[in-house]
């Protein structure tokens, strides 16, 4: 296994210490890198078009993200399974607990990132990358529509359903669809269901 790794993310560190805790560290080749979001980075959008750390590559080519999935990965499928209760009660206080946890991180990182951030220097580039990466997202869901359509509405259907709506939103000018059928028909499909129709974003205050 690959991971695209840096020694200074709190995230990358979730993945190193469930890698440490699966007893997997002689498994894993870590391939080091500076991320930042006016960055290019060719070698990671190409496995993950978020252009995210940690991504963990299998050796088979198949590519996990984000950290959390990762842990799930190492931990549920790969070790003991002790990261993750079994028993629902502790499994979803581990849960709240995990979400303090990855959310006081969010916000520590967004904080460091905004201190040392020039704000006219490389607009433009910025802007360049989300594009490209939201470009490249949408096409990687492209060619997982089908496969999401014909599965049973769950977690990931709410995930994907809120991100398109909010491009429908807020840059209707990036016109998702175009170019992506099956991904306008998941979309269709995910916006005619009740709960999704019935939260639809609007502006309001
Ligand atoms: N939700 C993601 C967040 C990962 C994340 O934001 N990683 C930072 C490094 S600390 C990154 O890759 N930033 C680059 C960018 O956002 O452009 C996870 O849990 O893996």
């Amino acid at each position: 296994m690959k991971l695209y790794h840096s020694t200074r993310s709190p995230y990358v560190r979730k993945a190193m210490i469930a890698i440490h805790e699966a007893g997997l560290a002689h498994e894993v080749l870590l391939e080091t890198m500076r991320v930042s979001p006016s960055r290019d980075n060719p070698a990671l959008f190409a496995v993950n078009p978020l252009g995210k750390l940690p991504t963990l590559v299998l050796d088979d080519g198949t590519a996990i993200f984000d950290s959390t999935v990762i842990v799930h990965y190492l931990d549920v499928v790969r070790g003991d399974g002790h990261l993750h209760p079994d028993d629902p009660d502790a499994r979803f206080q581990a849960m709240r607990d995990h979400a303090i946890g990855e959310g006081l991180m969010g916000l520590v990182v967004d904080w460091y990132s905004e201190k040392f951030r020039d704000p006219a220097a490389d607009t433009n580039e910025r802007f360049r990358l989300y594009d490209l990466r939201v470009r490249l997202t949408l096409d990687e869901l492209e060619t997982q529509a089908s496969r999401l359509a014909d599965t049973r509405f769950n977690i990931a259907h709410i995930a994907i359903a809120c991100a398109l709506g909010y491009l429908d939103f807020r840059f209707d000018d990036l016109d998702w669809r175009a170019g992506r059928p099956a991904l306008a028909e998941l979309g269709d499909h995910l916006n005619a269901r009740p709960s999704v129709a019935a939260t639809k974003p609007y502006d309001d205050i």
